[in-house]
């Protein structure tokens, strides 16, 4: 049996691993048709954009596609900040198609509408929003098929989806607490005999949560519910940290369930999350026609339907197809004259344009990081050029490990210090380099939450570590931002050779 074929996880198990979308997956969507389950998240800096999973038992979820994966539909200049980019998109169906709405914050972007037949793709080009100002737009279709988009603030604006006009100014409608911070995520919809309006509030941070309210019309006027926030774990000490930006869902057996961002904070005070925010699943009940959340836990209940387990993702990618697979991301873009599996079949080359991780320009094939401890390893053929094993918080908090002929270097970048940590003569030719992520030990309250150790694995095939460097500096408390890590691939001079890349997680 191939890898591809063996599947996720015994059908007898009791819990399940939340988050259900681990790694750098934040501010999820969800959509339901029939038996499918569609989400989409945000991307950032990262292109292709806006990935897409599916699942059929909302507890195990593959990745289909990128719903932008062409320079027409996302162009982020060499401007972009880290961070910058494609915030938090919506998913709906509707009228037989499936609408996606995001932002993109920086240059010329703005909110984008773009539709599809199948979730997977191909999605259209950009429908331009410009009437529509703010981030996290919603879609919500009356029954009169009047197009409903909700900002954060939060305010509304009637649109036509197939044009992107609008009719009138943006009209306010509820923000959650009168003090609260950041009114966003916004989620309109009809259920039962009520419009409800779901919202984040408090910040993306510690303090981040859920309220809702509900109103007779799409327009309002909304009624708070009496007992919001109705998910926050701000002030506890639940290891699931800054839930908040959530979507609702029923599921197979008509019980309801809420998707939403969370973080993994470890170590002593005052904890580092180093995935980004990930997509969890919580469930819902309703009592007098208000949600009630359950506190977002580390392991789910084996659902009452039957589970529908993915193919486990294989270790090993070999660079053996002319597409690169869904998961690999790049920074800003990724053009085929930088990024090719055609010029040395079998093999990725990456040519470079920028000459390190610190250049806005580099030249980088990465995915994200999903389990806390796991191995990355990568045979690298430097030949006169240089690259090597990168893991990237954003371009000024990233450590790597750099081939070129007859060397290898640690290098590592925090804030404005940039440092070679380690270096050591390697024969001439392919070399693997590998990345091993690690708890880092509990000593005190300054402990770090992970080591990262860097090195070479010999012609023998045992490891030689080069360098072990304090996971917190590549933390969101510490970098900053809506990302988490990404490992992969890099070219800073010339044209550098990839034979495979191995993706390990040590614990599930
Ligand atoms: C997003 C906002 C948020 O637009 O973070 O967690 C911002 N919530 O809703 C970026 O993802």
């Amino acid at each position: 049996m191939s890898d591809e074929q063996q599947t996720a996880a015994a059908p007898s198990r009791a819990t399940f691993p939340n988050p259900v979308i681990p790694g750098f997956h934040p501010d999820p969507s969800i959509c339901r048709v029939d038996d499918d389950y569609y989400v989409v998240c945000s991307s950032f800096e990262y292109f292709p954009g806006i990935p897409v999973f599916h699942s059929r038992d909302l507890i195990h979820w593959t990745q289909i596609g990128n719903a932008l994966d062409r320079p027409s539909q996302l162009r982020l200049s060499a401007g972009t900040p880290s961070s910058g980019g494609i915030y938090a998109p919506t998913l709906r169906h509707h009228d037989g198609r499936f609408w996606l709405i995001v932002t993109n914050v920086t240059g010329d972007g703005g909110n984008m509408l773009f539709s599809a037949a199948d979730p997977a793709g191909p999605w259209s080009e950009p429908v331009r929003l410009p009437g529509v100002p703010g981030i996290d737009p919603d879609l919500a279709w009356d029954e009169d098929g009047v197009c409903r988009c909700t900002v954060a603030g939060v305010s509304q604006v009637r649109i036509d989806p197939r044009t992107g006009e609008t009719s009138g100014p943006p009209r306010r409608l509820w923000s959650g607490a009168p003090d609260a911070k950041a009114p966003e995520a916004p989620h309109l919809y009809r259920i039962g005999d009520y419009w409800y309006l779901l919202i984040a509030e408090g910040g993306t941070e510690r303090c981040h949560g859920v309220s809702i309210a509900r109103g007779r019309t799409p327009d309002g006027p909304f009624e708070p519910c009496p007992h919001n926030p109705v998910l926050t774990h701000r002030g506890t000490d639940h290891p699931v940290q800054n839930t908040g930006h959530a979507d609702l869902v029923q599921g197979p057996d008509g019980s309801w369930w809420m998707v939403v961002l969370g973080v993994r904070p470890r170590g002593g005070t005052p904890g580092w999350h180093v995935l980004g925010r990930e997509t969890f699943l919580t469930p819902v009940e309703w009592v007098d026609g208000w949600p009630v959340v359950a506190t977002v836990k580390a392991e789910l209940p084996a659902p009452s339907w039957p589970l529908v387990p993915t193919p486990v993702e294989p270790v090993r990618d070999d660079f053996d197809l002319s597409e690169l697979r869904p998961r690999w991301i790049s920074v800003r873009d990724r053009p085929a004259e930088h990024c090719t599996t055609e010029q040395r079949p079998g093999w990725l080359t990456l040519r470079a344009r920028g000459a390190s991780l610190d250049d806005p320009d580099v030249v980088f094939v990465g995915r994200r990081q999903q389990h806390l401890t796991c191995r990355a390893r990568t045979r690298v053929d430097p030949g006169e050029g240089r690259g090597g094993l990168a893991v990237r918080l954003d371009e000024r908090h990233h450590y790597e490990i750099e081939a070129r002929e007859g060397e290898v270097r640690v290098l590592s970048r925090v804030g404005t210090l940039r440092t070679v940590e380690a270096s050591r003569s390697v024969p001439a030719g392919p070399v693997t380099l590998v990345a091993h992520i690690t708890d880092a030990p509990q000593r005190d309250a300054r402990s770090g939450p992970d080591i990262l150790t860097l090195g070479v694995e010999e012609a023998d095939g045992t490891f030689t570590a080069l360098g072990s460097l304090d996971g917190r500096y590549l933390s969101t408390e510490v970098a900053g931002g809506f990302t988490g890590r990404v490992i992969g691939m890099y070219a800073s001079a010339g044209a550098v050779h990839f034979d495979w890349f191995d993706y390990e997680p040590l614990r599930p």
